[in-house]
C-alpha cells in the first residue's frame, strides 16, 4: 500500500511539472513578509508610550497603520524622518525628512515633490485618538528596491507634529512642532504578540 501511495505521488508531481513546462510558466517570486509585520512604540513628548505603528512591507511600498491615543483632536502632519533617534522631548534628534538630498521639495502636492520622508496628515478625533492607514511608494522596509530604506544604518524615526501639513509649503508643510516620535530601526521592535 505505501509502495502505492509513493507512486501515485511521484506521479501527480510529475504531471504538475509537465503541465508547468508545457505551459512556460515561471516560478512565482515570493515576497518573503514576516507573519507580524515590524510594529514600533510611538512616543509622546513627555516621553510616554502613546500609541504604535506597524509596517508592512509590500512589492511596490509601505503599508503603514499607526494608532496614537492623547493627541490633540484635528490634522496632523505626519513625516519619516532621517534617524531612530527619539530620546529627545522636541524630537529634534530625529533629523531633517528622509532622504532630503537630492534637495526635493516637500509635500504630496508640491511640484518637484515629494521628498521621500511625506505622507498624508494623521486625523484625530474629538477623543484624542489617531487611527491611519496609509500607503508609501517612495520607502521600504528591505534593501535593492530602488526606494528610500526605512532601516538603514541609522534608521528612522515616523514623527507626528502639531499642525496639519498643507503639503505645499517649504520646507514641512507648516506642520509645527514634533509631538510623537516611533524610532524604526531594529532596536525599537515591540516584540510580536505584544
Ligand atoms: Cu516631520
Amino acid at each position: 500500500m505505501r509502495l502505492i501511495t509513493l507512486f501515485l505521488t511521484t506521479a501527480l508531481a510529475g504531471s504538475t511539472a509537465s503541465i508547468a513546462e508545457s505551459q512556460n510558466v515561471a516560478a512565482p517570486t515570493v515576497l518573503t513578509q514576516p507573519a507580524s509585520p515590524p510594529t514600533y512604540p510611538v512616543k509622546g513628548s513627555n516621553g510616554a508610550v502613546i500609541g504604535s505603528v506597524m509596517l508592512s512591507d509590500g512589492p511596490t511600498g509601505v503599508l503603514i497603520s499607526v494608532a496614537v491615543d492623547g493627541l490633540a483632536p484635528g490634522w496632523h502632519g505626519m513625516h519619516f524622518h532621517e534617524k531612530a533617534d527619539c530620546s529627545d522631548a522636541a524630537f529634534k534628534n530625529s533629523g531633517g525628512h528622509m532622504n532630503h538630498d537630492p534637495k526635493l521639495s516637500h509635500g504630496l502636492l508640491a511640484s518637484g515633490g515629494p521628498d521621500f520622508g511625506d505622507l498624508p496628515n494623521l486625523w484625530v478625533a474629538p477623543d484624542g485618538s489617531g487611527r491611519a492607514q496609509v500607503f508609501s511608494t517612495t520607502v521600504s522596509l528591505r534593501p535593492g528596491t530602488g526606494r528610500a530604506l526605512l532601516r538603514d544604518s541609522d534608521g528612522s524615526a515616523l514623527v507626528i507634529h502639531a499642525l496639519p501639513d498643507d503639503q505645499m509649503t517649504q520646507p514641512i508643510g507648516g506642520a509645527g512642532a514634533r509631538v510623537a516620535c516611533a524610532a524604526i530601526g531594529p532596536a525599537g521592535l515591540i516584540p510580536a504578540g505584544q
